[in-house]
């Protein structure tokens, strides 16, 4: 049964996208921040029948300076661990104004988006709540930067292995402060929330591709959740003119997995599909990390590490970079070797 709200025909090619921006001049992130080009497209994307509800970060204190804001659009803040509360009730309460006869019936997009700190930490079992509504229809949109960036670059459950972070600057006693994998939180809110309609992670260097995930999930009813990997030239230290290129590499060294849950039903795309049907060579890790300086004191053992667990994610995982189990048959086979 479909429970489609509106259609929102993917946009076919960077000439098709509209003029027209929601977000537009007069905030104050850094140059070259992708975290703001998440912000632009998405809203690009959804339209002006759109609200925006954000949690506290970066994308909340540089874009609603005092007397000055980039949104177009109606635009809430809500507390940092709360974009799942904001998003289902925003949500509701329109439904509820529309049923009254209040308002007038009609799709409005409801995005809430939140930092990996908001998000993945603070706010994880909030999102988790707000994706069991199938009633309701709403976008969580998490824009991961790795880091509390507003707060001046702290790790977060989202930082990668071994990165350098206000938190974990490498000293002679420890090289490696921070010692934790990265959580796979778009994998674990999918295999966890089967009444989620959609789950998608983007990269915004891949600029038409994000924007049509954006349409999908705002058009495919229910709760829906997005991962966009987000750059950061303050907390990643480089030249803020590597940001698309970076974006790009997180994707094809195999780092950052291009994937949509739709229904249940998941399909890689774009560039992580071409490599996972052997269509491109997946680039090695090296040349992702040694263009950020967060990893500047890796040594060839360190990157060597962050290779292996990168293969690891390819080779042995049920989905590529995806689903982390692994079938029982191959672990006997193992056993036997
Ligand atoms: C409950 C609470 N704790 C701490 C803070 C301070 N604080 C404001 S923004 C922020 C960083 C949020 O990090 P993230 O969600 O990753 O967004 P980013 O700043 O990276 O864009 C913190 C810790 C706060 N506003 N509220
Ligand atoms: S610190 Fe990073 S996320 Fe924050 S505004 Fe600067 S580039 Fe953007
Ligand atoms: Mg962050």
């Amino acid at each position: 049964m479909s429970t489609q709200t509106q259609v929102l025909e993917p946009f076919k090619g960077v000439k098709k996208v509209p003029l027209e921006e929601y977000f537009t001049a007069g905030h104050r992130t850094c140059q070259g921040c992708e975290s703001a080009l998440v912000m632009k497209l998405m809203v690009k994307a959804a339209g002006p029948r759109t609200i925006v509800l954000g949690s506290t970060g970066c994308m909340y204190v540089a874009n609603t300076t005092y007397y000055s804001t980039s949104w177009v659009v109606p635009w809430m803040h809500t507390q940092l661990g709360s974009s799942g509360s904001a998003a289902l009730g925003t949500a509701a309460g329109l439904k509820a104004l529309m049923r009254k006869g209040k308002i007038k019936e009609e799709p409005i997009n409801v995005i809430a988006f939140c930092g990996d700190g908001g998000g993945a930490d603070m706010g994880l079992s909030a999102i988790s709540a707000a994706l069991t509504h199938s009633e309701y229809n709403f976008l969580i949109l998490l824009y991961d930067n790795e880091s509390y960036a507003n707060t001046d670059i702290q790790v977060s459950g989202l930082t990668p292995w071994g990165a350098h972070t206000t938190f974990s600057p490498p000293g002679s006693m420890r090289r490696i402060l921070h010692r934790r994998w990265k959580k796979n939180v778009a994998g674990m809110l999918a295999a966890g929330h089967p009444e989620c309609r959609y789950v998608a992670t983007v990269c915004a260097s891949y600029a038409v591709d994000m924007m049509n995930k954006v349409r999908k999930a705002l058009s495919i009813g229910g709760p829906t959740f997005i991962h966009s990997i987000d750059p950061c030239p303050k907390g990643w230290d480089y030249d803020p003119m590597l940001s698309h290129e970076l974006g790009e590499l997180a994707v094809l060294t195999g780092v950052w997995p291009l994937y949509e849950v739709e229904n249940g039903v998941l399909k890689l795309y774009g560039k992580t599909k071409a490599i996972a049907e052997g269509r491109q060579k997946r680039l090695p890790v090296r040349e992702y990390l040694l263009r950020q300086g967060r990893f500047a004191h890796f040594t060839d053992e360190d990157i060597e590490y962050f290779q292996s667990k990168i293969d690891e994610m390819w080779e042995k995982w049920l989905i590529p970079g995806v689903i982390p189990f692994r079938k029982e048959l191959e672990k006997e086979l193992e056993k036997e070797e």
